[in-house]
């Protein structure tokens, strides 16, 4: 198990280890393909992911909450990596306010959250990537 925060990540949902961070999928991806990574492997991972992405046409967005009053629920400093594509939103902004709602309170229950198996399952599509 790999400490992300308050929480214990299952090694088979990280798809990229360094020695000091790793990256993982996200049990509630906004998007699809949306991804974590602690702070020290946001390189790493983000060269291999901009080219798969960039190949299906797909734009990156990065973001970080550094603190809780910039929005951060997980106390272990990481970055979003989102792909993002033509039309995925009706307008494009709004996955601003689709982030926001997204991922606190009520929205972020465990009846939400993808399966282990789901998230692992795309960690070993990444992983590929990163061999
Ligand atoms: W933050 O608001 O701290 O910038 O973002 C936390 C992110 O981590 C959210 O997108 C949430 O869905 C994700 N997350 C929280 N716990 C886990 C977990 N155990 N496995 C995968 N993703 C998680």
């Amino acid at each position: 198990m790999l400490r992300f925060g308050q929480h214990l990540i299952k090694p088979s949902v990280v798809f990229l280890r360094t020695e000091l961070s790793f990256a993982l999928v996200n049990r509630k991806p906004v998007v699809p393909g949306r991804i974590l990574s602690t702070r020290a492997s946001v390189r790493s991972a983000y060269g291999p992911l901009s080219v798969l992405w960039k190949r299906g046409r797909h734009s990156l967005r990065s973001e970080g909450q550094d603190g809780p009053e910039a929005g951060q629920t997980v106390k272990h400093v990481h970055v979003h990596v989102l792909p993002r594509r033509a039309g995925d939103f009706s307008r494009n902004d709004n996955v601003y306010e689709e982030l926001q709602r997204h991922d606190k309170g009520e929205e972020d229950s465990p009846d939400k959250w993808r399966t282990e198996e789901e998230m692992a399952a795309e960690a070993a599509i990444l992983k590929k990537y990163f061999q």
